[in-house]
């Protein structure tokens, strides 16, 4: 495996100083030394091993100049949840683009995206889905999303660029509530699909789903799984911690029928029975 074997390709990794970035950090460290954060803002300490380069992803030439003589990029950088239309057109669909074009001009040969279970979120809980189904954005922030994936396909299918698309569900230590037992992914698991991006050899466009082996789960993770992904937390360990916060909240007559949860229900003005597939 050439990419595997080459110990000094330059790594970039925008988005660094976000929530994910910050989690993962030290578990991408020691497999990719050397590896650069990019970021508007940097972030509180540096590692050793880790240099930084702000960028802001609006602006196409920082967005050049951070992916300057770049192997793979890392491309968690953007709004990371719902927002107004604007703040999402600027960081998610204007960076994204800028993004992948500045990646497609310095020859950088994988990128990783991390897309979102928002880019689906309209489907039912009780249906199991795979990554081949229609999307189904449940906001702004999921179109977004959404966007993503359809431009990585491009930048694969017309350059040639090996890209990972990864519908992240939530990360964190422990499942949130009772909807993250279903879309949960520990910082180590995320780690494994985004190593998995940046060394399996047969990826030219692919989508997985970014979640823990989880027994509630509403996603079939079999293309993952063929790729070498093999997940070792289980949302199911956390159940009891889950269930006491989900008791701190009430429920949500739209949001629970739907795998986004609250994405679906904030500003919904539908008919639930005609909303989803
Ligand atoms: C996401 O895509 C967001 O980035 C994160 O903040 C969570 O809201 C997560 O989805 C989720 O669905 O729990």
């Amino acid at each position: 495996m050439a990419d595997r074997d080459d110990k000094n390709r330059k790594i970039v990794f925008t988005g660094a100083s976000g929530g994910i970035g910050t989690m993962i950090r030290p578990l991408l460290a020691k497999h990719y030394p050397g590896l650069v954060l990019s970021d508007r803002a940097k972030p509180a300490s540096l590692l050793a091993s880790e240099t930084f380069v702000a960028a802001d992803l609006t602006k196409p030439d920082e967005v050049a100049a951070a992916v300057k003589g770049a192997h793979s990029v890392i491309h968690l950088g953007g709004h990371s949840t719902e927002g107004a239309w604007d703040a999402i057109l600027q960081a998610n669909i204007i960076g994204c683009y800028n993004l992948f074009e500045a990646a497609r001009l310095a020859g950088v040969k994988r990128v990783i995206f991390a897309s979102s279970n928002h880019a689906v979120g309209f489907y039912p809980r009780k249906r199991k889905i795979r990554t081949d189904v229609t999307v189904r954005p449940d906001s702004r922030y999921g179109v977004s999303k959404a966007f993503g994936e359809a431009l990585g396909a491009l930048y694969a299918d017309k350059h040639g660029m090996s890209v990972t698309c990864i519908r992240i569900g939530n990360v964190g230590p422990k499942p949130l509530d009772v909807r993250r037992l279903s879309i949960w992914i520990s910082p180590e698991d995320i780690t494994q699909l985004i190593r998995i991006g940046l060394e399996h050899p047969d990826i030219r466009f692919d989508i997985v789903y970014g979640a823990s082996d989880n027994e509630a789960s509403w996603w079939d993770n079999s293309r993952a799984r063929q790729l070498g992904y093999r997940p070792t937390g289980k949302a199911e360990d956390h159940r009891a911690h889950a269930v006491a916060e989900q008791a701190k909240v009430g429920p949500d007559p739209v949001g629970d029928l739907f795998q986004g949860g609250t994405f679906t229900s904030a500003e919904f003005t539908n008919d639930p029975k005609r909303a989803g597939p």
